[in-house]
């Protein structure tokens, strides 16, 4: 049985390490919801089989899938990937699912943070969540992994990155937002990042992408390309809806130093050329308790939204025509790891991207 650790990481010398570090496999969970995957989740399912194929060429793959959803995920899914049953609200284990922290003899644990839907009552996106908040349990029980559970804080993983070295990035505008936990102070939530990710240094980034959906997770706006280097998005088009933050966020970063003292190289990576919108023509179901998703939304999509593997970076892809340089330059950034682009507009259509409906487990 996995057991709850009534510690912290940094106490018993376990921290998380960076997504470039060796990985053991990656979970995702299978898309259903036609509350908010269009047309049923047809299109959405066959973008997640195609993410998981990518993956399953370079690491393990576990994808969880609803009772009712067992067999046609099992049967939609290359067989080397192992399918598991497990009921969740909805597909997004990056953020529901466990944070893996390691020490350097061999022992794997896991963060069990809370799970509120991106914002509760306040402005979450959809209730209830309870499914989702078993995810990380359900997860750590599987693979008879013990947990810590930090009752009361609320934080998914899309909200930051690590470099496996004392660092940790977030941002000010999902992290302080009053729908996560608005009875902490900056400092406080700094302490939990640090005692639970077992970091001494948090880079705060000002602003997410997508306010109205994750708060703004980091995931699509910077991240650790290896310690001491990291990369941000980036356009040179004043009319771009994100020219700000990713200027902002470009000085920002270039002014940084890591825990451990190092200057930040900084990489940037384009931004689309063309933001995706719900045009009214997709099928999304409309149902009370979840945020609905109408004609003229924008959907964010963001080429930093990639997941690193072993020996490989899968990277969102989008018909649009900045999607071959967006390869080029992740290649350039990860010059000893094979970079796989995959289309994944109907990851967008949902509100997020690969990076989001996967977790890493590391290796031991
Ligand atoms: O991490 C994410 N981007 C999840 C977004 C959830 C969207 C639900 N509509």
């Amino acid at each position: 049985m996995a057991k709850r650790i009534d510690s912290t990481p940094k106490k018993d010398g376990y921290r998380m390490p960076g997504e470039f570090e060796e990985q053991e496999q990656i979970f995702m969970i299978w898309p259903e919801r036609p509350d908010n995957w269009r047309d049923g989740a047809k299109p959405a399912q066959k973008t997640y089989a195609a993410v998981a194929a990518a993956i399953s060429r370079f690491e393990p793959v576990t994808v969880l899938a609803s009772p009712a959803q067992f067999a046609n995920a099992r049967n939609r899914l290359p067989r080397d990937i192992r399918v598991v049953e497990m009921t969740s609200d909805d597909a997004w284990v990056r953020d529901c699912g466990p944070t893996f922290v390691k020490d350097d003899k061999g022992g794997l644990r896991a963060v069990d943070w809370d799970f509120n839907a991106w914002g509760g009552l306040y402005d979450g996106l959809y209730f209830p969540w309870d499914q989702d908040n078993m995810i990380a349990q359900k997860i750590c029980e599987l693979e008879r992994i013990d947990t810590y559970k930090t009752e009361g804080f609320v934080l998914e993983g899309g909200s930051f990155h690590v470099d496996g070295e004392g660092t940790v990035m977030t941002t000010e505008m999902c992290l302080l937002s009053p729908g996560r936990n608005p009875h902490l102070s900056k400092e406080e939530i700094e302490d939990m990042l640090k005692d639970y990710l077992n970091c001494e240094k948090v880079l705060w980034i000002k602003d997410g992408i997508d306010p109205d959906e994750t708060n703004g997770h980091v995931d699509d706006v910077a991240c650790f390309v290896r310690p001491g280097e990291v990369a941000c998005i980036w356009t040179e088009d004043e009319n771009d809806p994100f020219y700000q933050v990713c200027h902002e966020t470009y000085a920002f970063l270039r002014e940084q130093t890591d825990a451990k003292g190092r200057r930040l190289k900084v990489h940037k990576l384009t931004m689309p050329k063309k933001q995706v919108f719900l045009t009214g023509k997709e099928e999304i179901d409309y149902i009370e308790g979840t945020i609905p998703r109408e004609e003229g939304d924008i959907c964010v999509a963001s080429y930093m939204n990639f997941l690193i593997v072993n020996g490989g970076v899968i990277v969102p892809q989008y018909d649009d025509a900045y999607d071959s340089l967006a390869l080029k330059q992740v290649r350039e950034m990860f010059p000893d790891r094979e970079v796989v682009g995959v289309s994944t507009r109907e990851v967008v259509y949902g509100g997020g991207n690969i990076h989001c409906i996967t977790q890493q487990m590391p290796k031991r």
